[in-house]
C-alpha cells in the first residue's frame, strides 16, 4: 500500500525559483541560483525538490502563465542549465519534480493565439473554452459574459476578445485562458509533453489546480453568494464530472509501468476527503497524494481570503484529524503547512515575535512532521521566515493581491483595510527572497531584489542557523532524519488526543508492526499548560522536543509557551 511507497518515507523541499539565488544580477532567482545552493538543500536531508515554474511566461501570474511548455525562460536560463541543475540533484541523490500547469496556457502560448486567431471555424478554436455573448446581450457590455463566473483574480472569468466576436474562459487571469480538457487532442497534446519531461529524466509532477479541469457541460451560472458580485461557479468545476476519468488516462498515457520511481501530486482546491480517497488509491493509479486546502482555509471568513478570522486550535485538529483518519486505510496525504501561495506559517499559526519565533517554528514543524503522510517543507520555513512588513500597495507584486486591491478600492472599500487583509494573507508574503545571510538583501542577489527582502533578515538566515545546533534549520534536519528512520512516522496509525483543548495539540502513532508508540504533545499558546498524560509515559524516551528536554514527563504535566515534544515508547 501507500505506507511502503518510496515516498511514504521523503520530504519534499519547494524551490520558488524566482525567489530563492540570483546568480547573475538582475535581481530575479534562476536556475545557476539553484545549483549553488544544492549542497544547502541536500544538507537538509531531503529526498525531492519540487520546482515552481521555470518555463517561458510573461510571468502574469509568475509563471503559473506558460506560453512555451518545452523550453526555459530566458530570466531562469537555458535547457542546459535546466540538465546540470537535474543532474546535479540526481548526483546528490535526490529527485526532481517540475510543477505541471495544464489547466491553463499564457495567452501568449502559440496554441492559444492560433486559436483566437484562426476565429469560430478556425483549426485550434476547440483547444479553449469560447463562447457567443449571453443571448440577446450586446457582446462586450458588462453582463454579456456567457455565465456568471468569478475569477479567482477578481472580475469575470471571461475576457471578449472583438476580432473573434467570442468570449474565451480563464478561471485566473485573463492572460491564463483555460484548455478544453474535453478535447482529445488537447489531452494527448499534454501527455506528449509529460512524457518529453520524462524521458529528459525528471521524477514526476506537481500538477496545478488538476481537479479544476472538468467543467460541467453547459457551463451553467453559479449562485451568487451574498454581497458578491459574481456567481460561484466552483461546483461546476472544482472535481468536475470527468476528471477520474481524465487523470485515470493521463496515468495510463504517462505513468504506467515507468522503469523509474516517480512522483505524482495533485494541487486540488476544494477537493474533500472523500473524493481524494478516489484520487490518491493505489489501485485506481491516478495519482499519489493530493494537496487539500481545508486546514489554510479555516482562518477565513465567508468573504474569502482576505476576511480574516481567527483560528481555532480546535478546527485545526478536527480537519487534520479527518484528514488522517479518511486515508488512514487508503490513499495517502501529503502535509504542508506553507507554498508560494500561502502566508508564513509562523505568522500565521505561530507567533512571530523575538520571543516565540523560532520556538513556534520549531513547534509547527514538529506536529507537521509527526503526521502520516508526506511532508513539503516551502524554501524559507525551515528558517523559520516570517510574513514581511509590506507599507503600501506598492510593494505588493501579485496579481492576485493587486487586483483585489484594485477591485474593492474601486467599490469603495478602506483602502487601509484592504492592505491588512493582503499583509496578513497576501501570496507576497511567501515570495520575498530567500534569506542566506545578514548581508544587504540577505545574499539573494548583488542587485536590486524584485521584490523587497524582509528586513528581519539580519537575524533570520540561513548562515546564522546553519551554525546554531539548536536553530529552527537543525530542527527540521533532525524531524526529517527522523522521518528516515523511524517506520512509526509513515507507518503508525493516527490517534488524536484532547480533540476539544483550545491550546494543546496532542496526538499518538501507533506501529503494530514493531510495537512503537510515539506521543506528540504541543502547547500552541504562549502560556504555560498543564494536562493529563495518558498511561505509561512518565519515564519514555524523548525523542526531540524544541525546548532542551530539562525534565521527564509526569502525569500531570506542565508545558512551556509553544513547548513541543515527541516521546516513544518500544
Ligand atoms: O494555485 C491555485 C490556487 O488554488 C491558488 O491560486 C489559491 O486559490 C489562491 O492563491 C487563493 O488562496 C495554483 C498556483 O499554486 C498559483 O500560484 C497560481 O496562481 C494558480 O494555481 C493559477 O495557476
Ligand atoms: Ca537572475
Amino acid at each position: 500500500g501507500p505506507a511502503d511507497a518510496w515516498w511514504s518515507r521523503a520530504v519534499v523541499y519547494q524551490v520558488y525559483p524566482r525567489s530563492f539565488a540570483d546568480s547573475n544580477a538582475d535581481g530575479i532567482g534562476d536556475l545557476q541560483g539553484v545549483i549553488e545552493r544544492l549542497d544547502y538543500i541536500a544538507q537538509l536531508g531531503v529526498d525531492v525538490l519540487w520546482l515552481s515554474p521555470v518555463y517561458p511566461s510573461p510571468h502574469d501570474d509568475n509563471g503559473y502563465d506558460i506560453s512555451d511548455y518545452q523550453d526555459i525562460d530566458p530570466l531562469f536560463g537555458t535547457l542546459d542549465d535546466f540538465d546540470r541543475l537535474l543532474a546535479a540533484v540526481h548526483e546528490r541523490g535526490m529527485k526532481l519534480v517540475m510543477d505541471l500547469v495544464v489547466n491553463h496556457t499564457s495567452d501568449e502560448h502559440p496554441w492559444f493565439t492560433a486559436s483566437r486567431d484562426g476565429g469560430p471555424a478556425g483549426p485550434r478554436r476547440d483547444w479553449y473554452v469560447w463562447r457567443p455573448a449571453c443571448d440577446g446581450m450586446r457582446p462586450g457590455t458588462p453582463g454579456a459574459e456567457p455565465n456568471n463566473w468569478g475569477s479567482f483574480f477578481s472580475g469575470p472569468t471571461w475576457t471578449y476578445d472583438e476580432t473573434s466576436g467570442e468570449y474565451y474562459l480563464h478561471l485566473f487571469s485573463r492572460k491564463q485562458p483555460d484548455l478544453n480538457w474535453e478535447n482529445p487532442d488537447v489531452r494527448q497534446a499534454v501527455y506528449a509533453m509529460m512524457r518529453w519531461w520524462l524521458e529528459r529524466g525528471v521524477d514526476g509532477f506537481r500538477m496545478d489546480v488538476i481537479n479544476l479541469i472538468s467543467k460541467t457541460p453547459g457551463l451553467p451560472d453559479g449562485a451568487v453568494h451574498e454581497g458578491d458580485r459574481y456567481g460561484d461557479g466552483s461546483p461546476h468545476y472544482i472535481c468536475g464530472p470527468r476528471i477520474h476519468e481524465f487523470l485515470a488516462e493521463m496515468h495510463r498515457e504517462v505513468f504506467a509501468d515507468h522503469p523509474r520511481r516517480l512522483l505524482t501530486v495533485g494541487e486540488m482546491p476544494g477537493v474533500t476527503v472523500e473524493e481524494a480517497r478516489l484520487f490518491t488509491d493505489p489501485a485506481r493509479r491516478e495519482v499519489d497524494m493530493v494537496f487539500q486546502f481545508e486546514h489554510v482555509g479555516l482562518d477565513q471568513g465567508p468573504g474569502g481570503k482576505f476576511d480574516v478570522r481567527p483560528l481555532k486550535l480546535t478546527d485545526l485538529k478536527a480537519s487534520l484529524g479527518r484528514w488522517q483518519t479518511g486515508l488512514g486505510d487508503t490513499g495517502w496525504n501529503s502535509l504542508y503547512w506553507t507554498n508560494h501561495d500561502q502566508p508564513r506559517v509562523v505568522s500565521r499559526f505561530g507567533d512571530d515575535s523575538p520571543a516565540f519565533r523560532e520556538r513556534s517554528a520549531k513547534l509547527l514543524a514538529t506536529v507537521l512532521h509527526l503526521h502520516r503522510g508526506t511532508p513539503y517543507v516551502y524554501q524559507g520555513e525551515e528558517l523559520g521566515m516570517a510574513n514581511a512588513p509590506f507599507a503600501s500597495i506598492e510593494d505588493f507584486r501579485d496579481i492576485e493581491s493587486l487586483n483585489h486591491h484594485a477591485e474593492q478600492t474601486a467599490l469603495g472599500a478602506d483602502a487601509e483595510r484592504v492592505l491588512a487583509g493582503l499583509r496578513r494573507r497576501g501570496r507576497d508574503n511567501a515570495r520575498t527572497p530567500m534569506q542566506w545571510d545578514a548581508t544587504d538583501h540577505a545574499g539573494f542577489t548583488t542587485g536590486t531584489p524584485w521584490i523587497a527582502v524582509n528586513p528581519d533578515h539580519r537575524t533570520v538566515n540561513a548562515e546564522a542557523q546553519l551554525a546554531d545546533p539548536d536553530s529552527v534549520f537543525h530542527h527540521y534536519r533532525r524531524l526529517i532524519d527522523l522521518r528516515h528512520t523511524e517506520p512509526a512516522l509513515t507507518h503508525g496509525d493516527f490517534q488524536m488526543l484532547h480533540p476539544d483543548h483550545e491550546q494543546l495539540y496532542a496526538f499518538t502513532r501507533h506501529d503494530a508492526a514493531s510495537g512503537t508508540e510515539l506521543l506528540v504533545l504541543a502547547n500552541f499558546s504562549g502560556a504555560d499548560l498543564t494536562v493529563d498524560l495518558p498511561e505509561g509515559w512518565e519515564h519514555s524516551e524523548t525523542l526531540i522536543a524544541n525546548i532542551p528536554a530539562t525534565t521527564a514527563l509526569t502525569a500531570r504535566h506542565t508545558l512551556h509557551p509553544w513547548e513541543a515534544r515527541v516521546h516513544r515508547c518500544r
